[in-house]
């Protein structure tokens, strides 16, 4: 990409969508608000211990009492589209069973201010938050989860229906089953690779389960799923390097695009975990492959890796880049990777839409004098439009961008020490403050609505 090219307006379609992210257990609070049950999170949080400053979600951004006045401030922004999550316990507080109406009131209502305002919505049905009672039955272990999990998508089709333009099943299954089950940094903080590929199988027959249920009760509205993605690259030229960049690749990306999209798993990848892969059933890879609408990805940054022997399984151990920008989370600054899985994902395996779901920067953010200047953000979405600017020139039948995140919120396992947003929260006070960067997209996004 060259050096700091803006991106032009008039590179993006008419019909282009513009937004922000935010999904409910990071945002909501009131946990205990409505009859909402308690999701793996909520004990996590409060139990695990591992969370970086100690705290929890109860509070968050105080999103649930405050929702209409946020959707003023999604408007205010200029933003065309919002995607937000629905948590599974507000609606269904033991995952199963009784809805609780207004657990399912509240995003009726939502969906409706957002429509009111002229904000296309975007549906998530799982980010994280699996209802405590399923958990304590196996969670994502348990084959019977995915059941549950198409029925709580069945409710929320049948109330919200079309009014929402695109429901994704899952956020990001690769991290749930990951960070969750092998890395134990997420609820529900287990260390175990099998464990891991198993609760990833069956996320993945969730969303296969799921995407009929949706249609069901929809006409119009897309049906897709998340996906994390992320490009590995060779940080040197050893042979070992190359096998691990291409099994980093295999674990993060096609262990989860190749069964969605192709209807199997990666064969050098299944070979390579031995013993450990899950247990699949007959049917199963033809339930997880249905045709979709719409895939959503987020993308953050890239991998530039060795091969690192003492390292688990893919091995591949991640180097620092010479004159690379960095954000809080240690993730590199490489929007070139964006482009690049964008037209990949494109090639391969060819969705009929795609969209970016979340993408932004964590940054050490301070309010001085009612301003946030974010020069490092603002660039960072400069150059991540570009990156889509060019996806689109090259036919990549690109939607809608989504910032991650609308505003500051609970970063999981790091608590609220990251940020986000194009909004700055002050926590105390819940006040929002729109960052630099939420102001220079607005002006973007009013340049493009003119076209
Ligand atoms: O905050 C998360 C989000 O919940 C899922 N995608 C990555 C973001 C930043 O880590």
């Amino acid at each position: 990409m060259p050096a700091h090219t803006l991106p032009d307006p008039q590179a993006f379609p008419k019909e282009f969508l513009f937004g922000a992210a935010t999904s409910a257990y990071q945002i909501e609070g009131a946990v205990h608000a409505d009859g909402r049950g308690l999701s793996m999170w909520d004990s996590f949080a409060h139990n695990s211990g591992r969370i970086a400053d100690g705290s929890t979600g109860d509070v968050a951004c105080d999103h649930y009492h405050r929702m209409e006045s946020d959707v003023a401030l999604i408007q205010s922004l200029g933003h065309t589209a919002y995607r937000f999550s629905v948590a599974w316990p507000r609606v269904l507080p033991t995952g199963r069973g009784t809805v609780n109406t207004p657990g399912l009131d509240f995003y009726d209502r939502l969906v409706d201010q957002l429509l009111a305002r002229g904000i296309t919505p975007y549906a998530t049905l799982y980010h994280w938050d699996l209802p405590l009672a399923l958990h304590a039955q196996g969670g994502w272990l348990r084959r019977d989860t995915c059941h549950a999990f198409a029925e709580f998508a069945e409710v929320v089709a049948r109330r919200l229906g079309d009014r929402v333009h695109s429901y994704a099943t899952l956020n990001e299954p690769r991290c749930s089953a990951t960070v969750g089950y092998q890395e134990g940094r997420h609820a529900p903080g287990l260390q175990d690779r099998g464990m891991a590929l198993q609760a990833a199988h069956h996320l993945m027959l969730a969303h296969g389960l799921a995407v009929p249920a949706l249609r069901a009760h929809t006409r119009t509205a897309q049906v897709g799923v998340v996906l994390d993605v992320k490009p590995y690259y060779a940080a040197d030229t050893r042979t070992e390097t190359t096998h691990a960049v291409q099994m980093a690749d295999g674990v993060f990306n096609r262990w989860f695009l190749d069964p969605i999209f192709h209807g199997h798993y990666p064969q050098d990848v299944w070979q390579a975990h031995g013993d450990l892969v899950p247990v699949v059933h007959a049917d199963d890879l033809q339930t997880i492959c249905q045709p979709l609408d719409a895939l959503g990805i987020n993308y953050y940054t890239r991998g530039h890796v060795v091969h690192d022997g003492a390292l688990p399984f893919p091995h591949a151990r991640e180097v620092p880049v010479d004159g690379a920008t960095y954000t809080t989370m240690g993730w590199e600054v490489f929007p070139e990777g964006l482009r690049q899985m964008l037209v990949r994902i494109h090639r391969e395996y060819a969705p009929a839409n795609l969209y970016v779901a979340e993408n932004g920067a964590a940054l050490d953010d301070h309010v001085h004098a009612g301003r946030v200047h974010d020069p490092v953000r603002v660039r960072y979405l400069q150059e991540h439009l570009e990156a889509c600017a060019q996806a689109l020139a090259q036919g990549v039948p690109l939607q809608a961008w989504l910032g991650w995140s609308l505003m500051d919120n609970y970063e999981w396992g790091k608590g609220y020490t990251q940020r986000f947003g194009l909004c700055h929260v002050d926590y105390a006070t819940q006040t929002r403050t729109p960052k630099d960067s939420a102001l220079w997209l607005r002006e973007f996004i009013t340049r493009h609505r003119a076209i």
